[in-house]
């Protein structure tokens, strides 16, 4: 079966993890991914974390599947032709270099519309124009410019970052909607565009509730579904919830059986309002049901915490599979905290490729995430990741170049 973007041919500048999860996806849907490195070098992060001496690093293989590898010293005036012939020859060009690099580079926005007027430049900043545009940022920079850090954790506690690497992936993520988008207004304009994503940004539009909270704060003084209310105080900002669910329906996380043993014996609980009655049933508490301090959704917000506390002594006795099937019986909205290993080991993860075993030449067997969006046309197969300059030839070959020619470069250092 044939892939979406067959035909599409992407010059992946980037490194690291924004750039990266970006030209993986766009290489998941059919497109051919030339990722671009320094000879000897390569991506940093083939050799950032390693668990096996000399082997490319699992961060690396995560990020750089389906792609090819060739070698350019970008920065050698051979190896700047080789990619001029490159920029001629694709549609995309994707970075994540610090602010400036490509400029530096000798390949301004000007000079790639010169080579290739069809040419679209996406690009992943920290920042977007403003103060901070020449700044370097890492995931967790993003995240707390971005507005997750301050909005997470608790009350009493300082600022916490995500494990989920939202200001990575997420703007990775960001940019290839970029650039389909960019590909697609390209098919009746005839002209290339550039694309930005920028971190801040990235992050800031997963924290769009938050902004939200900001404004109603501002508005009320207080926030009822947020545990500061009835008790707590409410300063200027919107403050950090715990485990608070976010939306209208309250929920927190709740102790289960094996809780004082297993970190992660925990359930996400909510009490979604139109099974009220249902959850007063599970836990022993019908009259909850008709009370008037708990019957509405109003009358018990000022009563969540000893709410959840009721609910608790419930699920403590339940390990947090068994919470889940009882309660899911009754449509009551909740979910367990899943460990890392327990999603590793999760049959139906790896049924669906969510999950995926892919096996590489040096390090053997290892699990991947795989392409998270299915496409019923266009299905997903992840294969391992390239060797660093494992295409140069092949790439070259295409170009045009002779064996001679090839070898003559490799000599001069610019591949
Ligand atoms: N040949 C020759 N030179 C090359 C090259 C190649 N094939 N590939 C890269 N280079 C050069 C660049 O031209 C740059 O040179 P100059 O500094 O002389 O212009 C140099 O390598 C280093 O690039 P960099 O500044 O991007 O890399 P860094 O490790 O110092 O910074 C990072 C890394 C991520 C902080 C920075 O790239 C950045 O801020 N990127 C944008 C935001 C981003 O994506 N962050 C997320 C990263 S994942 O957490």
């Amino acid at each position: 079966m044939g892939k979406a973007l067959d035909g599409v041919r992407i010059l992946d500048f980037t490194h690291v993890q924004s750039g990266p999860t970006c030209t993986q996806l766009l290489a998941w849907f059919g497109a051919d991914v030339i990722k671009v490195e320094r000879a000897g070098a390569g991506d940093i992060t083939r050799e950032q974390l390693r668990d096996i001496p000399d082997v490319d690093s699992l961060y690396f293989t995560m990020l750089n599947h389906n792609k090819r590898s060739v070698t350019i010293d970008t920065k050698n005036p051979e190896g700047k032709q080789v990619l001029e012939a490159l920029i001629q020859t694709c549609d995309v060009l994707v970075e994540n270099f610090a602010p400036g690099a490509l400029d530096r580079m000798g390949f301004t926005w000007e000079r790639i519309q010169a080579l290739n007027p069809r040419m679209i430049v996406a690009s992943v900043k920290g920042f977007g124009p403003g103060p901070y545009e020449d700044c370097k940022v890492y995931e967790n920079v993003a995240q707390c410019a971005g507005g997750a850090a301050s909005t997470t954790g608790f009350d009493d506690g300082p600022p916490v970052v995500s494990g989920a690497q939202i200001g990575d992936s997420g703007t990775g993520l960001h940019l290839a909607l970029g650039i389909v988008t960019a590909l697609y207004q390209r098919t009746s304009t005839g002209r290339g565009q550039r694309v930005l994503a920028a971190m801040q940004d990235g992050v800031l539009n997963l924290c769009r509730v938050k902004l939200r909270d900001q404004q109603r704060l501002e508005r009320t003084g207080t926030m009822k579904e947020y545990p500061q209310y009835p008790n707590g105080t409410f300063g200027e900002a919107v403050p950090r919830a715990g485990n608070a669910s976010g939306g209208g329906q309250p929920g927190w996380i709740l102790k289960c059986k094996g809780w004082e043993t297993d970190p992660n014996a925990y359930i996400y609980f909510i009490t979604q309002a139109p099974v009220w009655a249902k959850i007063c049933n599970v836990i022993g508490k019908e009259e909850w049901a008709t009370d008037p301090d708990y019957a509405t959704p109003a009358a018990r917000l000022p009563h969540l915490k000893d709410i959840f506390a009721e609910i608790e002594r419930w699920t403590m006795t339940k390990t947090k599979f068994e919470a889940m099937a009882i309660l899911n019986k009754y449509d009551i909205p909740c979910g367990p905290i899943l460990s890392m290993k327990e999603i590793a080991e999760e049959p139906s993860l790896r049924k669906t490729g969510t999950i995926v075993e892919v096996d590489h030449p040096l390090r053997g067997k290892y699990l991947t995430v795989g392409n998270p969006i299915k496409l019923s046309d266009s299905p997903t197969e992840v294969k391992r990741s390239p060797l660093l300059g494992e295409h140069t030839d092949e790439v070259m070959a295409e170009l045009g170049y002779s064996p001679e020619q090839i070898s003559a470069l490799r000599t001069a250092g610019a591949i």
